[in-house]
């Protein structure tokens, strides 16, 4: 530690030419990123040797999204060094909290899918077990949501201007990425071989962010591909007089790393979104390939060596990827590299969402890509043939991988992988049962479930300093290393001084979370109401718009029938996609709702509503800790697992939820009388939606929802009125919120007199913190190191 206090000195010294205490924070900040980069590779360097020297199986994962969130504290956390920074910080006046700030959330990511890659990655390294990433350098992450008027507005989030320093550019393992162009077929005496000509090739730089691991020795790497023009236009098409086809490479290079799709759970057809998939996984399995040649000479033990995880069919593309080097470059037969690919890949799928599911139209994708083309033709044409050979032929119209002129990614990756797995046990069953029914029954036991799981580290450790110290000093056990150990506060349940103690912490964290609502919103709440919190991406599966309607019924409740119930406040934070209309009219109603209470003078001494804009990993990490409620309020059957409601009960807030995704296991861990379950279960969802669910029934019936309707029709703040959203609940809303509304609200009432029991309450939390462990992703990473990967820890 010592040498990180000279580090930052002399650092400070050569870049700026200050002393420390004339530097800037921004100073600071630069000196601390770019120093604690070069201990982990330094770190790195150590690990690496092991790994090379052991030889043993290594995962890569590939994602098109890390949702890393700020680097540095986790860094120093991992590394040990954040006390004595602080101080030795302080010393000179500055606040290591506020360099933090200083930092821009990596938003390479969307939502759920993205975080979870995290999480797995900051696991694994915890655990000493050899993985690296891969995805995309994009130069914009996910947009900043700025909220004016109420409405969603987005700016570019430019965050390597000040993130670059967590990275290290690897200027000697640049690779070539081609795409257009034609393939040739030539047959000689040594058989066929391809030739690929007049393609354009692209530049993939490697930029590396080193993965610190919680009192480990390893340290991962997660590799970021920049895509740069292969130098100039090409010359000879200049001549020809071809001007635009030769600054092509350059137009394509620009764009492929510009920025992430701000679509999550849907995929949008765009050419651009295919050649961003290419682009990282044909430099990414290009290097791991090369890499796996130089250690072993050969290529045929790499199925033994090396697993390549696909998070969702974002990067499918591996999997031709994988047969074309094998076989254009390496030249292994059809069987030989259909063998040794089909036994590398493993799959986990995301979402059911019919939209999600990605599809390609072969008049778009093959002529950016022919040769992968080609290859997906072939391997669909062979698993058709082989379905015909089985007796299956039946059932090709669902699992053929082309379709009516469409590629069904889903359907590559589940013929092409070796296993392939669901995030939570319902979700798996749905796969099984329904989604991808035909191929359960010719792949018996590929399909398997491996439970979401989240990094405790961050999301209790850091976020929560005040619990975790509380905690650590009570229980003597160290559930930072193994949460499965906090289960020891169940023994607490009925002591009354250690519940009101949690009181306590989750009272300054309500502090704390008041005073940021404050300042970024303006608005005032009340530390004693109840912090009802509903964080994740805008969907209508997701059902924000359940609560919201919930919420304009106790408005009217409060303001024309005296109900006068116990003070909550509803906070809401979410982005919606860019293009996703019926989202942005979702946030636009809460922020309406929201303005209208604080204008009433009755209603907000009982009801708030707070809309926190641009949600992202670091303002997740302020709410969830002061979470009393934590709304999981998705349609049974839609949300595939969910990783907030994990967050929020491992801090000690209680689920109010559907039994949907990783909810039920919720359920199963801390009991019936621990949670708050409501609605139609997925089989019954199902059934109705069988039966023609007819939203203006419930209407016609249910006086409450009438009412609540009828007013919502006229709540107009200025020139928005909420007609439309009025008119989709009783019609078309596929979500059914109005056949839950009845069970939801009276469910809410439950959840307000059972907080007003205040030791019944505490108590509920403390369990619900107890049984968080079986939620750690150490324990969903196992099961996959187990399960699948069959992997070792780096020796
Ligand atoms: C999400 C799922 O919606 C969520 O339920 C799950 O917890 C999370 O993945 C992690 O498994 N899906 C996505 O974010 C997505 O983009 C294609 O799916």
């Amino acid at each position: 530690m010592d040498n990180f206090a000279t580090d930052i000195k002399k650092y400070l010294e050569k870049i700026f030419g200050n002393t420390i205490d004339e530097a800037s924070e921004r100073q600071i900040y630069q000196a601390l990123m770019v120093i604690t980069r070069d201990r982990l590779a330094e770190k790195r360097f150590e690990s690496n040797k092991k790994l090379k020297e052991s030889q043993q199986k290594r995962v890569y994962y590939m994602s098109m999204e890390f949702l890393v969130g700020k680097t540095l504290r986790n860094n120093l956390y991992n590394l040990g060094y954040e006390d004595e920074i602080k101080h030795f910080l302080a010393k000179h006046g500055f606040s290591l909290e506020r360099i933090y700030n200083i930092e821009p959330d990596p938003g390479l990511g969307n939502g759920g899918l993205g975080r979870l890659a995290s999480c797995y990655m900051d696991a694994l390294t915890s655990n000493d077990y050899p993985i690296m990433g891969f995805s995309i350098l994009y130069e914009f992450g996910i947009f900043k949501q700025v909220i004016s008027d109420g409405w969603q507005q987005e700016y570019p989030d430019n965050w390597l201007d000040l993130g670059r320093y967590g990275l290290l550019y690897r200027n000697d393992e640049e690779i070539e990425v081609k795409f257009y162009g034609n393939t040739k077929e030539e047959w000689s005496s040594e058989g066929l071989h391809i030739r690929y000509e007049d393609y354009t090739a692209i530049k993939a730089e490697p930029y590396d962010l080193f993965i610190s691991g919680y009192d480990s020795d390893t340290v991962n790497v997660l590799r970021l591909w920049k895509s740069k023009a292969t130098g100039g236009f090409n010359m000879k098409l200049f001549e020809k007089g071809e001007y635009s086809k030769s600054l092509e490479s350059e137009a394509i290079a620009e764009s492929i790393s510009k920025l992430l799709y701000p679509a999550d759970d849907n995929d949008n057809g765009k050419a651009l979104r295919i050649k961003q998939q290419y682009f990282f996984t044909s430099a990414s399995l290009q290097q791991i390939v090369k890499n796996h040649y130089d250690t072993y000479m050969t290529l045929d033990n790499f199925a033994e060596k090396v697993v390549i995880h696909i998070n969702d069919t974002h990067p499918s593309m591996c999997i031709p990827e994988l047969m074309r080097i094998l076989m254009d470059e390496y030249e292994y037969s059809w069987d030989k590299a259909w063998s040794i690919t089909t036994k590398t890949f493993a799959y986990t799928n995301h979402t059911i969402m019919a939209e999600a599911l990605e599809k390609w139209s072969v008049d778009l994708f093959q002529p950016i890509l022919p040769r992968i083309y080609t290859i997906i033709r072939e391997i669909n044409n062979r698993f058709c043939k082989w379905c015909n050979d089985i007796g299956a032929a039946g059932e090709l119209d669902e699992m053929s991988i082309i379709h009516n002129n469409v590629i069904r990614m889903a359907n590559l990756c589940i013929v092409s992988s070796y296993s392939v797995n669901g995030v939570s046990m319902l979700h798996t069953e749905i796969l099984k049962k329904d989604t991808f029914k035909s191929f359960n029954r010719i792949y018996p036991g590929k399909f398997i479930n491996v439970t979401n799981g989240i990094a405790h580290r961050r999301w209790l450790g850091q976020a929560n300093p005040e619990l975790t110290r509380y905690l650590n000093k009570l229980l003597g056990v160290d559930f930072i290393k193994d949460l499965s150990s906090i289960d020891k506060l169940l023994e607490y349940q009925d002591d009354k001084a250690v519940l009101e103690d949690l009181e306590n912490i989750k009272n300054i964290k309500k502090l704390q979370l008041a005073e940021y609502i404050k300042s970024s919103t303006a608005i005032k709440v009340d530390t004693n109401s109840i912090f009802d919190v509903q964080i994740k991406r805008l969907h209508e599966y997701k059902r924000q718009l359940l609560n919201a309607l919930h919420i304009i019924y106790l408005y009217r409740m409060i303001k024309f029938n005296g109900l006068k119930p116990y003070p909550r406040t509803f906070i809401f934070s979410a982005k919606a996609s860019s293009g996703y209309v019926m989202a942005k009219n979702i946030i636009k109603l809460i922020c309406s709702i929201s303005e209208i209470i604080e204008a009433d003078p009755i209603v907000r001494e009982y009801i708030k509503v707070v809309f926190l804009e641009d949600y992202r990993v670091s303002l997740a990490e302020k709410i969830i800790p002061a979470a009393n409620v934590s709304e999981q309020i998705s349609q049974a059957g839609k949300e595939a697992s969910g990783t907030g409601n994990m967050k929020l009960m491992l801090n000690g807030a209680v689920t109010l939820g559907t039994m949907d995704g990783a909810n039920v296991e919720i359920h199963n861990a801390v009991g019936q009388d621990n949670i708050f379950i409501f609605g139609l279960s997925s089989e019954e969802v199902e059934e109705l939606f069988k039966n023609d669910y007819r939203a203006i029934d419930y209407y016609n019936n249910n006086q409450d929802i009438k009412e609540t309707i009828d007013f919502m029709r006229t709540l107009d703040n200025g020139h928005t009125n909420f007609n439309y959203i009025a008119d989709y609940l009783v019609s078309t809303d596929p979500y059914m919120c109005l056949a839950d509304f009845e069970s939801y609200k009276n469910t809410q009432k439950i959840v307000e007199d059972t907080y007003q029991d205040k030791g019944k309450w505490n108590k509920m939390s403390l369990v619900n913190i107890a049984k968080s462990g079986i939620f750690s992703a150490d324990r969903a990473t196992k099961e996959y190191v187990e399960k699948i990967w069959k992997i070792e820890k780096i020796k």
